[in-house]
């Protein structure tokens, strides 16, 4: 994989709460480490309600993951919005109207590693 340091959204260092089962997350941990983007893991246990304790309530009102955490303290909920966050600004995103919205299309569909967006960040 070949790091596209020093584009996409936010410095510093990121909190990426999320589970060990690879399902919805696995995106934004391929975007980050394709971004070169240094990021803490937090697992969280769902079976065990880790996503439903108070602490996690006060960051993430929704009690989902994944979630990304700045390091001004912001949460950003929803896989989604998470990916079209780190990704703008970087050439995940071309500066054109079809390169946003493949991208938009890619975020969308399944959250496997066989999806669009998967295989995008895969090939580059
Ligand atoms: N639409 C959300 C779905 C998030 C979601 O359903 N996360 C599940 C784990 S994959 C979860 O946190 N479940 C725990 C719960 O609902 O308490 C996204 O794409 O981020």
């Amino acid at each position: 994989m070949r790091p596209v340091n020093g584009s996409g959204k936010g410095q510093g260092m990121f909190t990426l709460y999320d589970t060990s089962t690879p399902v919805t997350a696995s995106k934004i941990r391929l975007l980050l480490a394709q971004l070169g983007k240094p990021y803490r893991w937090v697992e969280l246990d769902i079976l065990s309600n880790e996503t439903r304790t108070p602490g996690f309530l006060a960051k993430n009102p929704n009690g989902r993951i994944p979630a990304l955490e700045l390091d001004d303290g912001t949460v950003l909920a929803e896989s989604n919005a998470i990916l079209w966050y780190l990704a703008e600004g970087s050439p995940f995103i071309p500066d054109d109207d079809c390169g946003a919205r493949k991208f938009c299309n890619g975020c969308s569909s399944s959250s496997t590693a066989t999806s669009p967006t998967s295989r995008l960040l895969a090939s580059s």
